[in-house]
Protein backbone atom coordinates (compact mmCIF):
# COMPACT_ATOMS: atom_id res chain seq x y z
CA UNK A 1 0.00 0.00 0.00
CA UNK A 2 1.13 3.43 -0.97
CA UNK A 3 1.82 5.71 2.13
CA UNK A 4 2.19 9.26 1.20
CA UNK A 5 5.15 11.44 2.55
CA UNK A 6 2.34 13.11 4.41
CA UNK A 7 0.44 10.22 5.96
CA UNK A 8 4.00 8.55 7.16
CA UNK A 9 5.13 11.89 9.36
CA UNK A 10 1.44 11.48 11.40
CA UNK A 11 2.21 7.25 11.35
CA UNK A 12 6.06 8.07 12.65
CA UNK A 13 5.26 10.67 14.59
CA UNK A 14 2.78 8.17 16.48
CA UNK A 15 5.45 5.30 16.33
CA UNK A 16 8.08 7.88 18.39
CA UNK A 17 5.84 9.39 21.12
CA UNK A 18 2.48 7.07 21.58
CA UNK A 19 2.01 3.95 23.39
CA UNK A 20 2.36 1.21 21.25
CA UNK A 21 -1.17 -0.57 22.19
CA UNK A 22 -2.56 -0.51 18.43
CA UNK A 23 -1.27 -2.05 15.13
CA UNK A 24 -3.56 0.42 12.94
CA UNK A 25 -4.55 -0.04 8.90
CA UNK A 26 -1.77 2.42 8.12
CA UNK A 27 -4.78 5.44 6.55
CA UNK A 28 -4.65 9.11 8.43
CA UNK A 29 -7.82 10.04 8.70
CA UNK A 30 -8.62 14.08 8.97
CA UNK A 31 -11.92 14.52 7.94
CA UNK A 32 -16.11 12.38 7.52
CA UNK A 33 -19.21 13.22 6.45
CA UNK A 34 -21.90 10.54 6.77
CA UNK A 35 -20.71 7.36 5.80
CA UNK A 36 -17.30 8.66 4.47
CA UNK A 37 -14.11 9.20 5.89
CA UNK A 38 -10.92 11.33 3.96
CA UNK A 39 -7.39 10.90 4.76
CA UNK A 40 -5.36 14.10 5.08
CA UNK A 41 -4.55 13.39 0.90
CA UNK A 42 -7.92 14.12 0.53
CA UNK A 43 -8.24 10.42 -0.56
CA UNK A 44 -11.75 9.03 0.59
CA UNK A 45 -13.04 6.38 1.87
CA UNK A 46 -16.24 3.95 2.58
CA UNK A 47 -16.09 3.49 6.63
CA UNK A 48 -16.97 0.11 7.22
CA UNK A 49 -15.80 -0.09 10.55
CA UNK A 50 -17.83 3.27 12.00
CA UNK A 51 -15.46 3.16 15.03
CA UNK A 52 -16.83 -0.30 16.11
CA UNK A 53 -19.93 1.04 15.71
CA UNK A 54 -19.99 4.23 17.46
CA UNK A 55 -20.84 6.11 14.71
CA UNK A 56 -24.12 4.74 13.50
CA UNK A 57 -25.55 8.12 12.89
CA UNK A 58 -22.60 8.66 10.22
CA UNK A 59 -19.91 11.15 10.60
CA UNK A 60 -20.54 14.75 11.91
CA UNK A 61 -23.92 14.57 12.11
CA UNK A 62 -25.43 18.61 11.46
CA UNK A 63 -28.00 17.74 14.30
CA UNK A 64 -25.28 16.30 16.55
CA UNK A 65 -22.83 18.40 15.72
CA UNK A 66 -25.10 21.30 16.34
CA UNK A 67 -25.94 20.37 20.13
CA UNK A 68 -22.49 19.52 20.58
CA UNK A 69 -22.09 23.17 19.74
CA UNK A 70 -24.82 24.51 21.63
CA UNK A 71 -24.34 23.53 24.90
CA UNK A 72 -20.22 23.82 24.23
CA UNK A 73 -21.01 27.19 23.97
CA UNK A 74 -23.09 27.22 27.19
CA UNK A 75 -21.73 24.92 29.50
CA UNK A 76 -19.56 21.63 29.34
CA UNK A 77 -19.52 20.29 33.74
CA UNK A 78 -20.80 20.59 36.41
CA UNK A 79 -19.95 16.96 38.13
CA UNK A 80 -22.42 15.46 40.35
CA UNK A 81 -22.00 18.15 43.23
CA UNK A 82 -24.71 19.69 41.78
CA UNK A 83 -27.73 20.07 39.28
CA UNK A 84 -27.50 20.52 35.62
CA UNK A 85 -30.52 21.21 33.07
CA UNK A 86 -29.45 18.61 30.89
CA UNK A 87 -29.20 15.20 32.91
CA UNK A 88 -33.08 15.11 33.84
CA UNK A 89 -34.01 15.70 30.36
CA UNK A 90 -32.02 13.28 29.15
CA UNK A 91 -32.98 10.71 31.86
CA UNK A 92 -36.22 10.79 30.97
CA UNK A 93 -35.66 10.15 26.85
CA UNK A 94 -33.59 6.94 27.12
CA UNK A 95 -35.58 5.27 30.09
CA UNK A 96 -38.72 5.72 28.17
CA UNK A 97 -37.26 5.18 25.36
CA UNK A 98 -35.91 1.38 26.29
CA UNK A 99 -38.38 0.86 28.82
CA UNK A 100 -36.52 0.87 31.87
CA UNK A 101 -37.44 2.82 35.05
CA UNK A 102 -33.65 4.39 36.08
CA UNK A 103 -30.09 5.17 34.54
CA UNK A 104 -27.32 5.33 35.46
CA UNK A 105 -24.57 7.30 33.41
CA UNK A 106 -21.13 6.98 32.75
CA UNK A 107 -18.43 7.64 30.00
CA UNK A 108 -16.84 4.51 28.74
CA UNK A 109 -17.87 1.15 27.60
CA UNK A 110 -15.70 -0.17 29.84
CA UNK A 111 -17.25 2.15 32.58
CA UNK A 112 -20.60 0.68 31.94
CA UNK A 113 -19.51 -2.80 32.50
CA UNK A 114 -17.83 -2.38 35.50
CA UNK A 115 -20.72 -0.19 36.99
CA UNK A 116 -22.80 -2.88 36.21
CA UNK A 117 -20.55 -5.20 37.77
CA UNK A 118 -20.74 -3.19 41.08
CA UNK A 119 -24.42 -2.96 40.60
CA UNK A 120 -25.14 -6.82 40.02
CA UNK A 121 -22.76 -7.27 43.39
CA UNK A 122 -24.40 -4.91 45.29
CA UNK A 123 -27.78 -6.38 44.64
CA UNK A 124 -27.04 -10.38 45.01
CA UNK A 125 -25.91 -9.19 48.71
CA UNK A 126 -28.49 -6.56 49.44
CA UNK A 127 -31.60 -8.21 47.64
CA UNK A 128 -30.14 -11.68 47.15
CA UNK A 129 -29.04 -12.27 50.55
CA UNK A 130 -25.22 -13.83 49.32
CA UNK A 131 -22.79 -13.84 51.93
CA UNK A 132 -20.32 -11.65 51.82
CA UNK A 133 -17.74 -11.61 49.41
CA UNK A 134 -19.22 -14.43 48.11
CA UNK A 135 -20.75 -12.98 45.22
CA UNK A 136 -20.33 -14.51 41.26
CA UNK A 137 -20.80 -12.80 38.21
CA UNK A 138 -20.95 -15.26 35.03
CA UNK A 139 -19.85 -14.57 31.64
CA UNK A 140 -19.06 -16.11 28.48
CA UNK A 141 -15.94 -17.17 26.84
CA UNK A 142 -14.84 -15.24 23.83
CA UNK A 143 -16.31 -12.27 25.39
CA UNK A 144 -15.17 -8.51 24.78
CA UNK A 145 -16.51 -6.19 27.57
CA UNK A 146 -13.64 -3.56 27.78
CA UNK A 147 -10.16 -3.08 29.17
CA UNK A 148 -9.90 -2.39 33.17
CA UNK A 149 -8.68 -4.85 35.20
CA UNK A 150 -12.14 -6.25 36.05
CA UNK A 151 -13.79 -6.31 33.05
CA UNK A 152 -9.87 -8.64 31.53
CA UNK A 153 -10.11 -10.46 34.54
CA UNK A 154 -13.85 -11.76 32.76
CA UNK A 155 -11.18 -12.34 29.47
CA UNK A 156 -10.55 -15.57 27.96
CA UNK A 157 -8.59 -13.79 25.98
CA UNK A 158 -4.60 -14.04 26.67
CA UNK A 159 -4.00 -10.98 25.07
CA UNK A 160 -6.44 -9.49 27.22
CA UNK A 161 -5.84 -10.48 30.53
CA UNK A 162 -1.96 -12.35 30.48
CA UNK A 163 0.11 -10.03 32.57
CA UNK A 164 -2.10 -8.00 34.20
CA UNK A 165 -2.72 -10.26 37.23
CA UNK A 166 -3.71 -10.23 40.35
CA UNK A 167 -6.75 -10.52 38.71
CA UNK A 168 -10.59 -10.00 39.86
CA UNK A 169 -11.90 -13.01 41.85
CA UNK A 170 -15.76 -14.00 41.52
CA UNK A 171 -16.02 -14.06 37.83
CA UNK A 172 -16.44 -17.38 36.08
CA UNK A 173 -17.21 -17.85 32.22
CA UNK A 174 -19.04 -20.48 30.60
CA UNK A 175 -19.25 -21.45 26.45
CA UNK A 176 -21.49 -18.98 24.93
CA UNK A 177 -23.92 -20.06 22.86
CA UNK A 178 -24.74 -22.75 25.61
CA UNK A 179 -27.78 -23.39 27.21
CA UNK A 180 -26.73 -26.68 28.92
CA UNK A 181 -23.50 -24.60 30.60
CA UNK A 182 -25.43 -22.12 32.00
CA UNK A 183 -28.17 -24.74 33.57
CA UNK A 184 -24.93 -26.58 35.04
CA UNK A 185 -23.26 -23.43 36.11
CA UNK A 186 -26.69 -22.08 37.89
CA UNK A 187 -27.68 -25.56 39.24
CA UNK A 188 -23.89 -26.00 41.13
CA UNK A 189 -23.69 -22.06 41.77
CA UNK A 190 -27.11 -19.94 41.43
CA UNK A 191 -27.10 -19.31 45.60
CA UNK A 192 -24.49 -17.00 44.95
CA UNK A 193 -24.32 -15.83 41.58
CA UNK A 194 -25.74 -12.49 41.00
CA UNK A 195 -25.41 -11.94 37.45
CA UNK A 196 -25.09 -13.18 34.24
CA UNK A 197 -23.28 -11.13 31.44
CA UNK A 198 -23.87 -11.43 28.07
CA UNK A 199 -23.02 -9.83 24.19
CA UNK A 200 -26.07 -10.63 22.11
CA UNK A 201 -23.61 -10.98 19.16
CA UNK A 202 -20.02 -11.15 20.11
CA UNK A 203 -18.33 -8.73 18.33
CA UNK A 204 -14.59 -8.94 18.87
CA UNK A 205 -15.22 -12.99 18.80
CA UNK A 206 -15.86 -12.06 15.05
CA UNK A 207 -19.61 -11.52 15.01
CA UNK A 208 -20.66 -14.30 16.44
CA UNK A 209 -24.12 -15.04 16.41
CA UNK A 210 -25.78 -17.50 18.77
CA UNK A 211 -28.72 -19.81 17.82
CA UNK A 212 -32.41 -18.08 17.61
CA UNK A 213 -33.73 -18.66 21.01
CA UNK A 214 -30.52 -18.34 23.07
CA UNK A 215 -30.92 -15.43 24.22
CA UNK A 216 -34.31 -15.75 25.26
CA UNK A 217 -33.52 -19.06 27.16
CA UNK A 218 -31.27 -17.46 29.34
CA UNK A 219 -33.23 -14.76 30.43
CA UNK A 220 -35.84 -17.89 31.29
CA UNK A 221 -32.95 -19.69 33.44
CA UNK A 222 -31.88 -16.56 35.03
CA UNK A 223 -35.26 -15.81 36.39
CA UNK A 224 -35.81 -19.47 37.73
CA UNK A 225 -32.44 -19.02 39.96
CA UNK A 226 -33.07 -15.47 40.77
CA UNK A 227 -30.46 -14.02 38.59
CA UNK A 228 -29.65 -11.10 37.02
CA UNK A 229 -29.53 -10.86 33.46
CA UNK A 230 -26.77 -8.26 32.21
CA UNK A 231 -27.02 -7.51 28.84
CA UNK A 232 -24.07 -5.49 26.89
CA UNK A 233 -25.42 -3.77 24.24
CA UNK A 234 -22.38 -1.07 23.97
CA UNK A 235 -21.98 -2.68 20.64
CA UNK A 236 -25.21 -4.30 19.30
CA UNK A 237 -27.63 -1.52 20.49
CA UNK A 238 -28.98 1.91 18.98
CA UNK A 239 -30.22 0.09 15.77
CA UNK A 240 -27.17 -1.43 14.93
CA UNK A 241 -28.56 -5.11 14.13
CA UNK A 242 -31.79 -3.98 13.12
CA UNK A 243 -34.09 -3.03 15.90
CA UNK A 244 -33.06 -0.38 19.08
CA UNK A 245 -31.77 -3.50 21.04
CA UNK A 246 -30.46 -6.47 19.33
CA UNK A 247 -32.43 -8.26 22.57
CA UNK A 248 -35.49 -6.94 20.72
CA UNK A 249 -35.35 -9.34 18.18
CA UNK A 250 -35.90 -12.41 20.52
CA UNK A 251 -38.05 -10.30 22.76
CA UNK A 252 -36.38 -10.59 25.52
CA UNK A 253 -35.92 -7.82 28.74
CA UNK A 254 -32.50 -8.02 30.13
CA UNK A 255 -32.60 -6.96 33.99
CA UNK A 256 -29.92 -4.50 33.35
CA UNK A 257 -28.83 -2.98 29.67
CA UNK A 258 -25.45 -1.55 28.82
CA UNK A 259 -25.16 0.78 26.26
CA UNK A 260 -21.92 3.28 25.19
CA UNK A 261 -20.42 3.78 21.54
CA UNK A 262 -23.10 5.04 19.75
CA UNK A 263 -25.22 6.84 22.27
CA UNK A 264 -23.38 9.82 21.15
CA UNK A 265 -23.53 9.07 17.72
CA UNK A 266 -19.25 8.87 18.39
CA UNK A 267 -18.87 12.52 19.45
CA UNK A 268 -18.33 11.93 23.06
CA UNK A 269 -17.51 8.57 25.10
CA UNK A 270 -21.40 8.48 26.73
CA UNK A 271 -22.09 5.13 28.45
CA UNK A 272 -25.56 4.43 29.97
CA UNK A 273 -26.55 1.70 32.66
CA UNK A 274 -30.75 0.63 32.41
CA UNK A 275 -32.20 -0.83 35.16
CA UNK A 276 -35.41 -0.70 37.57
CA UNK A 277 -35.88 0.25 41.02
CA UNK A 278 -35.71 -2.79 42.51
CA UNK A 279 -31.86 -3.12 41.39
CA UNK A 280 -30.71 0.65 40.36
CA UNK A 281 -31.84 1.63 44.23
CA UNK A 282 -29.37 -0.68 46.08
CA UNK A 283 -26.52 1.78 45.40
CA UNK A 284 -26.96 4.76 47.41
CA UNK A 285 -25.92 8.41 47.62
CA UNK A 286 -21.86 8.14 47.45
CA UNK A 287 -21.61 4.80 46.97
CA UNK A 288 -20.59 5.41 42.49
CA UNK A 289 -20.06 7.81 40.18
CA UNK A 290 -18.07 9.89 37.81
CA UNK A 291 -16.60 13.22 37.26
CA UNK A 292 -18.24 13.36 33.84
CA UNK A 293 -20.54 10.46 33.98
CA UNK A 294 -23.93 12.49 33.03
CA UNK A 295 -22.12 15.76 32.05
CA UNK A 296 -24.36 18.41 30.30
CA UNK A 297 -22.35 18.11 27.09
CA UNK A 298 -22.96 14.34 27.00
CA UNK A 299 -26.51 14.67 28.16
CA UNK A 300 -27.49 17.09 25.12
CA UNK A 301 -25.15 15.12 22.53
CA UNK A 302 -27.06 12.41 23.80
CA UNK A 303 -30.43 13.34 23.25
CA UNK A 304 -29.34 14.38 19.96
CA UNK A 305 -28.07 10.95 18.74
CA UNK A 306 -31.31 9.38 20.27
CA UNK A 307 -33.43 11.38 18.38
CA UNK A 308 -31.93 10.50 15.05
CA UNK A 309 -31.77 7.32 15.63
CA UNK A 310 -35.74 7.60 15.53
CA UNK A 311 -36.18 10.34 13.45
CA UNK A 312 -34.12 8.95 10.83
CA UNK A 313 -35.56 5.55 11.37
CA UNK A 314 -32.13 3.69 11.49
CA UNK A 315 -33.28 0.70 12.83
CA UNK A 316 -35.45 -0.30 10.04
CA UNK A 317 -32.99 1.11 7.66
CA UNK A 318 -30.11 -1.47 9.26
CA UNK A 319 -32.41 -3.98 8.66
CA UNK A 320 -33.04 -3.37 5.14
CA UNK A 321 -29.70 -2.68 3.87
CA UNK A 322 -28.46 -5.60 5.84
CA UNK A 323 -30.71 -7.94 3.88
CA UNK A 324 -28.95 -6.74 0.60
CA UNK A 325 -25.81 -6.28 1.73
CA UNK A 326 -25.50 -10.15 2.67
CA UNK A 327 -27.53 -11.41 -0.29
CA UNK A 328 -24.70 -9.32 -2.19
CA UNK A 329 -22.01 -10.84 -0.37
CA UNK A 330 -23.01 -14.16 -0.72
CA UNK A 331 -23.05 -13.43 -4.68
CA UNK A 332 -19.01 -13.11 -4.02
CA UNK A 333 -17.49 -16.13 -6.08
CA UNK A 334 -14.45 -16.59 -4.49
CA UNK A 335 -12.46 -19.45 -2.80
CA UNK A 336 -11.42 -17.00 -0.39
CA UNK A 337 -14.87 -16.09 0.60
CA UNK A 338 -15.78 -19.33 3.41
CA UNK A 339 -18.74 -17.53 4.99
CA UNK A 340 -20.90 -14.45 5.32
CA UNK A 341 -22.67 -13.90 8.47
CA UNK A 342 -24.67 -11.06 10.95
CA UNK A 343 -27.65 -9.07 11.54
CA UNK A 344 -28.42 -5.62 10.31
CA UNK A 345 -25.39 -4.04 9.56
CA UNK A 346 -23.28 -5.80 11.96
CA UNK A 347 -21.87 -8.27 9.15
CA UNK A 348 -18.50 -10.43 8.67
CA UNK A 349 -17.12 -12.53 6.33
CA UNK A 350 -14.67 -15.16 7.49
CA UNK A 351 -11.84 -15.05 4.85
CA UNK A 352 -10.53 -18.43 4.18
CA UNK A 353 -6.13 -17.46 2.94
CA UNK A 354 -5.65 -17.97 -0.35
CA UNK A 355 -1.72 -17.84 -2.27
CA UNK A 356 -0.70 -16.45 1.17
CA UNK A 357 -3.19 -13.97 0.94
CA UNK A 358 -5.24 -13.27 4.54
CA UNK A 359 -7.95 -10.71 6.32
CA UNK A 360 -5.22 -8.51 7.03
CA UNK A 361 -4.05 -8.39 2.94
CA UNK A 362 -8.06 -7.68 1.87
CA UNK A 363 -7.84 -5.21 4.31
CA UNK A 364 -5.33 -3.26 2.81
CA UNK A 365 -6.33 -4.09 -0.73
CA UNK A 366 -9.84 -2.92 0.35
CA UNK A 367 -7.59 0.87 1.87
CA UNK A 368 -6.63 0.98 -1.58
CA UNK A 369 -9.71 1.11 -3.23
CA UNK A 370 -11.28 3.42 -0.91
CA UNK A 371 -12.97 1.15 1.70
CA UNK A 372 -11.62 0.51 5.25
CA UNK A 373 -12.48 -2.30 7.36
CA UNK A 374 -10.47 -4.25 9.60
CA UNK A 375 -9.41 -7.61 10.30
CA UNK A 376 -10.51 -9.52 13.88
CA UNK A 377 -9.13 -12.61 14.64
CA UNK A 378 -6.75 -13.07 12.08
CA UNK A 379 -9.54 -14.52 9.42
CA UNK A 380 -12.67 -12.45 10.28
CA UNK A 381 -13.40 -8.97 8.76
CA UNK A 382 -15.92 -6.86 10.39
CA UNK A 383 -18.56 -4.52 8.47
CA UNK A 384 -19.85 -2.25 10.37
CA UNK A 385 -20.93 0.61 7.71
CA UNK A 386 -22.68 3.95 9.60
CA UNK A 387 -26.37 2.73 9.10
CA UNK A 388 -27.22 6.50 7.29
CA UNK A 389 -26.02 4.74 4.38
CA UNK A 390 -27.61 5.24 1.37
CA UNK A 391 -28.47 1.57 -0.84
CA UNK A 392 -27.07 3.10 -3.72
CA UNK A 393 -23.41 3.80 -1.95
CA UNK A 394 -23.62 0.16 -0.32
CA UNK A 395 -24.13 -1.39 -3.59
CA UNK A 396 -20.80 0.53 -4.79
CA UNK A 397 -19.37 -0.38 -1.35
CA UNK A 398 -20.23 -4.12 -2.38
CA UNK A 399 -18.33 -4.04 -5.77
CA UNK A 400 -15.08 -2.45 -4.04
CA UNK A 401 -14.82 -5.63 -1.54
CA UNK A 402 -15.65 -7.92 -4.19
CA UNK A 403 -13.34 -6.44 -6.33
CA UNK A 404 -10.75 -5.98 -3.25
CA UNK A 405 -11.54 -10.00 -2.37
CA UNK A 406 -10.19 -10.79 -6.25
CA UNK A 407 -7.43 -8.70 -6.77
CA UNK A 408 -5.71 -9.20 -3.44
C1 LIG B 1 -10.54 -1.05 21.60
C2 LIG B 1 -13.06 -4.99 19.90
C3 LIG B 1 -15.08 -3.96 19.18
C4 LIG B 1 -17.46 -3.66 23.26
C5 LIG B 1 -18.45 -4.25 24.05
C6 LIG B 1 -17.77 -3.00 25.92
C7 LIG B 1 -16.77 -2.36 25.20
C8 LIG B 1 -16.60 -2.71 23.86
C9 LIG B 1 -19.39 -5.26 23.47
C10 LIG B 1 -15.89 -1.35 25.87
C11 LIG B 1 -15.53 -2.09 23.09
C12 LIG B 1 -14.10 -1.82 21.31
C13 LIG B 1 -12.96 -1.29 22.10
C14 LIG B 1 -11.91 -1.05 21.07
C15 LIG B 1 -12.08 -2.14 20.08
C16 LIG B 1 -13.52 -2.45 20.13
C17 LIG B 1 -13.91 -3.79 19.75
F1 LIG B 1 -12.67 -5.34 18.69
F2 LIG B 1 -12.02 -4.84 20.64
F3 LIG B 1 -13.82 -5.94 20.40
F4 LIG B 1 -15.91 -3.00 19.06
F5 LIG B 1 -15.44 -5.07 18.69
N1 LIG B 1 -18.57 -3.91 25.34
N2 LIG B 1 -15.14 -2.47 21.98
O1 LIG B 1 -17.33 -4.02 21.97
O2 LIG B 1 -16.18 -0.05 25.46
O3 LIG B 1 -14.57 1.10 26.99
O4 LIG B 1 -14.01 0.86 24.60
O5 LIG B 1 -15.86 2.38 25.31
O6 LIG B 1 -9.70 -0.50 20.89
O7 LIG B 1 -10.30 -1.60 22.70
P1 LIG B 1 -15.10 1.13 25.60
Amino acid sequence: MNITPLSKQFIDQEALYGALNYHPIPVVLSKGKGAFVWDVDGKRYFDFLSAYSAVNQGHCHPKIVQALVDQAQTLCLTSRAFYNDCLGPYEELITKLFGYQRVLAMNSGAEAVETALKLSRRWGYVRKNIPENQAIIVGCAGNFHGRTISVVSLSTDPGSFSGFGPLTPGLVTIPYNNTSALERVLEEKGQNIAAFLIEPIQGEAGVFMPDEGYLKRCAQLCKKHNVLFVVDEIQTGIARTGKMLCCDHEEVRPDIVLLGKALSGGVLPVSAILADDDVMLTIKPGEHGSTFGGFPLACRVAVAALSVVTEEKLADRAQYLGEIFRRELKKIDSPMVELVRGKGLLNAIVIKPHNGKEAWDVCIRMAELGLIAKPTHKHIIRFAPPLVITEEELLQAVEIIKTAIETV
